[in-house]
C-alpha cells in the first residue's frame, strides 16, 4: 500500500469534478487502500480522490478515536439532510489552516463500498460534516468557498505566496 501525493491549494486540479467508478476491480481497491494509507499517515479524517489527482468518484473517512473504523464511500450521494452545525474545519490541501463553517447536522447518504455494494447510512456530528466536506472535493469545491470574500482573498494569497516560494526553492535546487 503506497502513500499519494495530496495535492496542495492552488493545484487547479483541486477544482476538477469526479466521474463515477462503473467498474468495482481490483484497482478500484488498490486506490482505496492506497488512500486510507494516505489520510493515515498524513495524518487526517478523511481524503476525497480528487485530493490525491485520482478523477474516480472515491473517498476514505475514520472519525474514530482508534482509528480503526475505516468508511468507504464510492460514488457518495446525500439523500437528506437535516439541522445544521458549525464546526471548525481542517483541509489536508491547506496545510495548518483552519474555518469555522455552516454544515448540515444530520445526513443520510448513499454510497457503494469497494467490493460494490450499494448502501444507505445516517451520520451526524463530525462523522456528517466530514462526509460533506469530502463530497464537496468531488464536485471541485473547496470549504474557503464557504469563508467571506475578505478571508477567502487572504487564505489565496497565503497559499499561492506559499506555493511560488515552493517553485523558487525547488528551480534553486535545481541549479
Ligand atoms: O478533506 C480533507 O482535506 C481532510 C480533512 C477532513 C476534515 C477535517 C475536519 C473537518 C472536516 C473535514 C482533515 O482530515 S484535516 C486534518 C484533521 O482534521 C485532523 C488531523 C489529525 C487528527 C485529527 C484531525
Ligand atoms: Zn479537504
Amino acid at each position: 500500500m503506497a502513500a499519494l501525493d495530496i495535492l496542495i491549494y492552488p493545484d487547479p486540479r483541486l477544482r476538477r469534478v469526479a466521474t463515477p467508478v462503473v467498474a468495482f476491480d481490483a484497482e478500484i481497491k488498490r486506490i482505496v487502500n492506497d488512500m486510507a494509507t494516505t489520510m493515515y499517515e498524513a495524518p487526517g479524517i478523511g481524503l476525497a480522490s480528487i485530493q490525491v489527482g485520482i478523477r474516480h468518484s472515491i473517498i476514505v473517512i475514520d472519525v474514530s478515536q482508534e482509528l480503526q473504523d475505516l468508511k468507504v464511500l464510492i460514488n457518495p450521494e446525500i439523500l437528506e439532510s437535516e439541522g445544521e452545525q458549525t464546526v471548525e474545519e481542517g483541509c489536508l490541501s491547506f496545510p495548518g489552516y483552519f474555518a469555522r463553517v455552516n454544515r448540515a447536522e444530520w445526513i443520510r447518504f448513499r454510497a457503494h463500498n469497494e467490493h460494490g455494494e450499494c448502501y444507505e447510512a445516517e451520520a451526524d456530528g463530525l462523522y456528517a460534516v466530514c462526509i460533506q466536506h469530502e463530497i464537496d472535493h468531488l464536485s471541485g469545491k473547496l470549504f474557503t468557498d464557504y469563508l467571506s470574500r475578505l478571508k477567502r482573498q487572504r487564505v489565496s494569497r497565503q497559499f499561492e505566496k506559499a506555493a511560488r516560494n515552493r517553485q523558487r526553492e525547488l528551480a534553486r535546487q535545481a541549479g
